[in-house]
């Protein structure tokens, strides 16, 4: 055993370190930004440390059939920030692109930077321990390396730590199981097979169609149904690819100011005090239109008044019912609670899917999985035989991948005994006691309720520019002061509890992990509301830090 090996093991303790300016964790979009922002721009020395085999971050690990991104393509990619070649050389294919398309540019965008000679891959964090004499950030790697750097920067992903609920008896399986979030980079074959499906969230929402297509029979277990919106997936022109291209800065300047970070126009009026006809109209076109846009463009108060969210909720039902034979399967796919109070999935074809005569809903609502035998999956009524099992059973999300790492900051603290109430930030991007670290798109920023390349871009930038004003200023640790950060958390309750997130039980709350904390984890406050936060925090000389130079830290 290596003196690194031990060392990694045993906690982190200096051995012969690597030095750099900032360690970032995970290759990702967020990741690559970091990297390309930090060394390109401020010209720090930077090292990327991702676990996965590639680069790529969520778009590397979930590989599952089916996977696509909810947000459309052609916004959701690296800016006008980046260098002009990033957007007008790479060509989308479709409205929402599949995840070979996004690996791939991922993996261009790193190619055409000349990122990869900054990145390790292969390498998971397993510690990261800030020592306050030195004031640096001393990490370490399940491979055995330390790498030291004054600053660190999570890049982790907020969808990263895969959930797989503790069903008794998984272990005797004789079949073949998956969750879709570690998928064989090979690829699986189902078909002629029967498959179970737990879940219905986002990822099944895509799987399903594409597994009943081959699979002999699959067996859908829903507890919870969702508002799944039609995405209206098609393929993308040459004329409308060059008419975005050429309006890319107008674009850009569009979803940054947007709540959601989308080329959207948000409602300005409310369902209630619509027409039912003129209302029942507005649905319509929205869902013809397709897409996330619906969240935004249809009324203002949906997401306030639970008698205006109401009228989507019925319009959905309606929907539902239009397009699924048989009733009781229909009644049993339409939600009950408020629409967008859980994430709204896009649909291609999931409701018609449960029309075919090789897919059954089984609901685990009323009946639930009591186990999994080694023939299948036994609920409170009967067992199903199956021979493959999928686990669409989401993330331990936004905190998961963050506790997943021994995060230490002064005093030897963790973040997980720190945030053991829930997480407490200064914009979501700092936490107090963790001086020199930033989290990307962490709890409390606006993160996966926007286009997650438009909250990473800002946030990365905002990093960037804070670093770029200590080194000015001579000053070389900040650290988010206590009241700066309990004023942050109560704001960010405060606006939660406007809404009527915390009625429905969601990822978004916590609620799909037993024993997390109950509450409203990204900022719901919007991106452009949040921007302007942090833009003047930063224009005030980053009020609600500490910020010192080292001498005057050990003084
Ligand atoms: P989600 O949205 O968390 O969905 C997970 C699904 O798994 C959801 O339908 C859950 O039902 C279901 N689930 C979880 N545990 C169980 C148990 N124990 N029994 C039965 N069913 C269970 O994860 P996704 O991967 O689909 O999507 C995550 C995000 O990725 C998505 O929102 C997009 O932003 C992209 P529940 O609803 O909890 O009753």
């Amino acid at each position: 055993m290596t003196a690194a090996t031990q060392n990694a093991q045993s906690g982190v303790h200096p051995a012969s370190p690597e030095r750099y300016d900032v360690v970032v964790v995970g290759a990702g979009f967020a990741g690559l930004y970091a990297l390309y922002w930090f060394r390109e721009k401020l010209g720090l020395r930077v090292r990327v440390l991702e676990k996965g085999g590639d680069v790529g971050g969520t778009w590397y690990w979930n590989r599952y059939p089916g996977a696509r991104c909810d947000s459309e393509s052609v916004y959701y990619c690296f800016s006008d920030h980046m260098p002009p070649e990033i957007l007008q050389e790479w060509t989308w294919s479709e409205r929402y692109a599949r995840q070979p398309e996004i690996l791939a540019y991922l993996r261009w965008v790193a190619d055409k930077l000349d990122l990869r000679r900054d990145i390790d891959l292969n390498t998971a964090v397993t510690a990261a321990h800030y020592d306050e004499n030195a004031n640096v950030w001393r990490i370490a790697t399940a491979n055995g390396r330390i790498v030291e750097a004054p600053y660190f920067v999570t890049a982790v992903g907020c969808l990263h730590a895969a959930h797989l609920p503790q069903f008794e008896g998984l272990e005797r399986f004789q079949g073949r199981w998956y969750h879709t979030a570690d998928w064989p980079e090979e690829g699986v074959d189902f078909t002629g097979r029967r498959v179970g499906v737990i879940g219905t969230g986002a990822t099944a929402v895509q799987v399903i169609p594409e597994v009943a297509g081959v699979a002999e029979h699959v067996y859908v277990f829903q507890r919870t149904p969702n508002h799944c919106i039609p995405g209206r997936n098609r393929r993308l022109t040459p004329e409308e690819i060059a008419e975005i291209k050429r309006n890319y800065p107008k674009i850009w300047q569009k979803m940054r100011q947007n709540r959601g970070g989308f080329p959207f126009d948000p409602a300005t009026r409310s369902a209630l005090e619509t027409p039912p006809e003129e209302r029942r109209q507005v649905y319509e076109r929205a869902w013809e239109k397709g897409g996330l846009a619906f969240t935004q463009e249809c009324f203002n108060d949906l997401g306030l008044n639970e008698e205006a969210n109401r009228t989507a909720v019925e319009f959905f039902a309606e929907k539902i019912r239009e397009i699924v034979r048989d009733p009781n399967v229909a009644d049993l796919l339409t939600p009950k609670y408020p629409f967008g109070t859980k994430r709204p999935p896009l649909e291609h074809g999931y409701y018609e899917t449960f029309n075919r005569p090789n897919v059954t809903l089984v609901d685990v609502r009323t009946s639930p999985i009591v186990r999994i035998t080694p023939r299948g999956i036994e609920t409170a009524d009967r067992e199903y035989e199956l021979d493959d099992i999928v686990f669409a059973t989401g993330f331990d999300a936004m905190t998961g991948a963050l506790f997943a790492i021994d995060i230490r900051g002064r005093g030897g603290v963790s973040l997980k005994e720190y945030w053991a109430e829930g997480p407490r930030t200064y914009l979501g991007l700092t936490t107090h006691g963790f001086p020199n670290m930033f989290i990307i798109t962490g709890p409390q920023s606006p993160s996966v309720l926007t286009n997650m390349v438009v909250s990473i871009e800002q946030h990365v930038e905002w990093i960037g520019a804070c670093i770029e004003y200590m080194r000015e200023h001579g000053y070389d640790v900040i650290e988010a002061t206590a009241e700066a950060e309990q004023s942050w958390v109560d704001h960010h309750n405060q606006v939660a509890s406007m809404t009527l997130l915390l009625k429905t039980d969601s990822w978004w709350v916590g609620a799909n992990i037993p024993g997390k904390q109950r509450l409203v984890y990204p900022y719901v406050g919007g991106l452009d509301v949040y921007r302007a936060f942090c833009d003047n925090v930063a224009a005030t000389g980053y009020q609600g830090f500490r910020l010192q130079s080292r001498a005057a830290a050990h003084a």
